[in-house]
């Protein structure tokens, strides 16, 4: 049951679409009313767990953390740091009471769950203009499933964007995009997408090709396509202030972009110069620049990734005198001067994000007070327009994003580290970002900063199998971090051709979730109470336990299972073997992966492929104790997804 308790009169953000009653009194909470903000608390028992909060440092159960939702490009993805990305204002308490609670504004708020043992939940929101939902059900999932539900239908991508993806910022030209297709296919390695990162821009202009590195887009799109291979190009927010350019004038002309001080467009500096922001807050400016994407659409394109949208800001026209130079010797200072340089820049971006306002649909805001839902419009613009303009699925992943944003769009937890606590995170912030209605997503595979080795990138391929967003992707200047890059390939086809094998399930099991307000991963202890507190295994739709080793030079580990379950060893062959109920030590291989089926439970699995131009459902075997499956199947591209589109698959007896 989900109610909602109004807060002075805020701003409809649409990340709730379900009608929902009004609630008389605030529940679980003490409230206090500040002059600025409203804060609330509430006790919390030794044993209670707290879930949610989507993409935040910290564990599964956000317990001992400080979080503070303020959408920031970050690269330091450490406990310390209190804002990523995105802002996923719900958490879930269970234990003596379960309930949820939808802290629904966009402005910044501060989240401390049993803060330095305080005891206590407390949260400060920085508004006195609040919708607040709250959800009463007897467990933490179901509590999940309701926000779900009234956050309404999840985003459907295409079949093949739940293939493997390349991605690396510095493929520059048309060559360098065919030798990453080439090498693929020469080393047996499946690949369905390709991204292009900024590079392929010309001056770092959203809607534009270089036209030097790529003279034939059209004709590289086709070709690739033939092969069964998108291009999926990188979008930023800001648009290029250049006089004559199409986009940049009538953005200016309809005044679809974000306003300054004086009533002008803000300009922002960021990759391409000076920009301006449009004003995904204004549905005139979304839909506008929801049209653009037709640039890339008339050329084949049907996949993006939209960066910098927190929005990230390099310096702007406000700032005196800090010019590209003056950035460089910034970056420095940082180096030497860590802390202070970075609180500096910290209160220069408030003061940029104070000094910018959005005409919401008629009502003017500061862009201060509304910062964290900027990047979930963007995606909203996105998707509505690539709607409109295919008539048919899209594939699109945002790095920043806001509760609701999840219908249009998955997203990508931006700028990690080649380490192995960087997989661990990617481990904890699936359940929780499935928690606040994102159900595709994924990090970066491998690390994005720093070199990343052979052992890390196999153990993180063979966790990234079960992530709907499977996409290997690293920065400029680190070591090449292709499947291919580390000599004999074996292995790493192993791994990724077992997602290939995976797609049945994968596929319909994310379906399934996604049109029934399902969570495709989940921690084990939502549906197992005994696995309280584990949360390096984790359950992949509704028949598989992972356990994936995460740790440096491991090739065994401990698992936990609930129940007796069928144990697949997969090393190019599924090898099962009946794992009794228990903790029990698991060995795989870097050229292996191990995971789990439940009792009673099925796998559908399929034959080798190259990518998902070859998908088969024709010819599935079944693995597991189960007796049935229910296989979601479709063209992969059709709108017209239904529970319909499932058919009952039954094992045979042997
Ligand atoms: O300032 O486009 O998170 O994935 O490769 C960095 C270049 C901008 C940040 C994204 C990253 C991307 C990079 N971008």
């Amino acid at each position: 049951m989900i109610t909602k308790y109004v807060y002075g009169d805020p701003l409809d953000t649409g990340a709730i679409t379900a009608k929902v009653e009004r609630a008389a009194r605030v529940e679980h909470f003490a409230v206090e009313e500040g002059a600025d903000t409203i804060s609330f608390s509430c006790p919390l028992g030794p044993e209670d767990i707290v879930y949610g909060l989507g993409e935040t440092m910290g564990k599964v159960n956000k317990r001992g953390g400080r979080y503070i939702s303020f959408n920031t490009d970050t690269a330091e993805h450490e406990d310390s740091n209190p804002s990523l990305y995105a802002s996923h204002n719900f958490l879930i308490a269970e234990g003596a009471a379960c309930f949820g609670v939808f802290f629904d504004t966009p402005a910044r708020v501060t989240f401390e769950i049993d803060w330095q043992g305080s005891g206590e939940i407390r949260v400060v929101c920085d508004t006195k203009d609040l919708n607040l939902y709250q959800i009463e059900n007897g467990s933490a999932y179901a509590v999940c499933r309701d926000l779900l539900r009234a956050v309404g239908r999840c985003y459907l991508p295409p079949l093949w964007a739940f293939g493997y993806g390349q991605s690396r910022f510095g493929y520059m030209k048309e060559q360098d995009f065919r030798e990453v297709a080439d090498l693929h296919e020469k080393n047996g390695l499946p690949l369905d997408f390709i991204c292009m990162d900024i590079d392929y821009m010309d001056q770092y202009r959203d809607f534009s090709f270089d036209p030097k590195r790529f003279p034939d887009i059209e004709g590289l799109v086709r070709e690739l396509k033939e092969r069964g291979i998108h291009l999926v190009p990188i979008v930023d927010a800001g648009v290029k202030v250049e006089p004559g350019e199409a986009v940049y004038e009538e953005g200016v002309a309809k005044g679809y972009f974000c306003r300054n001080k004086e009533g002008g467009c803000f300009g922002a500096a960021v990759w391409p110069g000076m920009t301006h922001f449009p004003d995904f807050l204004n549905r005139k400016a979304r839909e506008w620049f929801g049209r653009q994407y037709r640039f890339y659409t008339e050329k084949g394109i049907e996949g993006f990734w939209n960066d910098m949208n927190e929005p990230a800001i390099f310096y702007s026209e406000y700032d005196k005198g800090t010019k590209r130079l003056g950035m460089l010797l910034e970056l420095l200072g940082n180096m030497l001067f860590k802390k202070g340089q970075k609180e500096k820049k910290k209160q220069e971006l408030v003061r940029n994000y104070q000094s910018f306002f959005h005409d919401a649909d008629g009502r003017r805001v500061r862009h201060y007070d509304v910062h964290n839902l900027f990047g979930a419009m963007m995606t909203r613009a996105s998707g509505e327009g690539l709607e409109r303009l295919l008539g048919h699925r899209y594939l699109l992943f945002s790095r920043s994003s806001y509760i609701g944003a999840g219908r249009y769009g998955g997203v990508w937890t931006g700028d990690n580290t080649s380490k192995w606590e960087h997989l661990m995170l990617n481990v904890r912030h699936m359940p929780s970002l499935n928690m606040c209605g994102f159900l595709y997503s994924g990090a970066d595979t491998g690390g994005f900063i720093g070199d990343c080795g052979r052992e890390l990138l196999l153990r993180w391929l063979a966790f990234s199998v079960f992530t709907p967003l499977m996409r290997n992707h690293s920065c400029k200047g680190t070591k090449n971090q292709e499947a291919y890059q580390f000599g004999d390939p074996a292995a790493f086809r192993t791994i990724i051709r077992l997602r290939y094998r995976l797609l049945p399930y994968i596929y319909s099991e994310y379906m399934k979730a996604a049109l029934t307000s399902d969570l495709y991963i989940k921690p084990v202890a939502f549906l197992y109470p005994e696995a309280k507190g584990i949360e390096d295994q984790l359950l992949v739709g509704d028949s598989l336990m992972i356990a994936p080793i995460v740790r440096e030079g491991e090739v065994q580990r401990q698992v936990f299972l609930p129940e007796e379950m069928t144990m697949v060893i997969y090393d190019g062959e599924f090898r099962c073997s009946p794992c009794p109920a228990g903790w029990r030590t698991v060995h795989a291989e870097l050229d292996e992966a191990v995971f789990f089926i439940r009792k009673n439970k099925l796998l559908p699995v399929g034959k080798v492929i190259s990518n998902t131009r070859e998908y088969d459902v024709e010819n599935l075997a079944l693995l597991g104790d189960g007796r049935t499956y229910e296989l979601y199947t479709d063209d992969g591209l059709s709108l017209d997804c239904t529970t319909a589109n499932i058919r009952t698959l039954v094992k045979e007896e042997c």
